[in-house]
């Protein structure tokens, strides 16, 4: 395996070096400013389309890896050679520390000083001083309008998983987070705080895992009542999402059988960014 993604790593390369030589890399860097909290895939800056059959060479490189390669990527859809896509652009970004954008429609979620896990998080990139905290039963909603051309999107948050989430099975449990494009399921898993023993599905990736059944306030501490955090910006789930339209309508949603009140499990969500790009994963 180790062989065969070296190769496509020199492949890519030496076709990258070969568009630069043609003078086709002509689009600039994107001009994020979000103060640095981009990883590898969210600074790749994606190419042109010389009109080169590359797509089914770029899926399988993301295929082994899990995304797209961090640098000279090929765009694999354009509609006749010469075309040159956007960059990666930052569409949307909130800190969510002040009022709420125009975007987001809320549902029940209150901006709420985010006690303990004003702490956690990436240098640079931590939860608080509030963050958009909710109820199990209730989704939000951001509405993007007016995207650049892109073919691929990446979605980054800090998710809150707070107090006494049951996992999967019966009532009290049925806590399943959900991330929706368009209405396309992008992510759907569990999460249990309460009891060592109850069954969470998600299984984070390496670094995305910023705390595990800790006390980190609202209900607690102890018992039933520790408290998790996730930068689900490094999950593969969120990057590279297969994305073409103008508009995109992205709902978060704790959903299940398990719904319980606020005082007993709730959920939030911090530093919410969304960028376009031309790195679509294989569906
Ligand atoms: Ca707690
Ligand atoms: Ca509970
Ligand atoms: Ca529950």
């Amino acid at each position: 395996m180790a062989l065969v993604k070296s190769i496509l790593r020199t492949n890519k390369a030496a076709r990258a070096l070969a568009f630069l030589a043609a003078g086709a890399l002509a689009v600039g860097c994107s001009d994020d400013d979000d103060g640095g909290r981009r990883n590898d895939a969210g600074q790749s800056m994606a190419g042109t389309d010389a009109g080169t059959p590359d797509a089914n060479i770029q899926d399988a490189a993301i295929g082994l890896d899990g995304r797209a390669d961090a640098t000279a990527d090929i765009a694999p859809q354009s509609d006749a050679p010469g075309d040159v896509l956007p960059p990666t652009m930052t569409v949307f970004t909130a800190s969510l520390d002040e009022a709420l954008p125009p975007e987001v429609a809320p549902g029940d979620c209150v901006l709420t000083p985010s006690q303990g896990y004003a702490t956690v998080g990436p240098e640079g990139d931590k939860f608080g001083p509030t963050f958009l905290r909710c109820s199990t039963s209730n989704t939000f909603t951001l509405t993007l309008t007016g995207l650049p051309p892109h073919t691929s999107m990446n979605i980054e948050f800090l998710f809150a998983a707070i107090d006494s989430l049951d996992g999967t099975g019966a009532f009290p449990a049925g806590d399943f987070f959900g991330v929706y494009v368009d209405n396309v399921v992008v992510f759907k898993e569990s999460f249990a705080n309460a009891v060592a023993t109850q069954i969470q599905t998600y299984n984070p990736p390496v670094g995305v895992e910023l705390a595990r059944r800790v006390d980190l306030g609202f209900s607690g501490p102890g018992g039933f009542y520790t408290d998790s955090a996730y930068n689900m910006g490094v999950d593969p789930a969120f990057r590279d999402i297969p994305h073409t339209g103008a508009t995109a309508v992205l709902k978060f949603t704790l959903e299940g059988g398990g719904i319980q009140s606020l005082d007993d499990e709730s959920w939030a969500i911090d530093n919410l960014r969304v960028t376009t790009g031309n790195t679509p994963r294989a569906r």
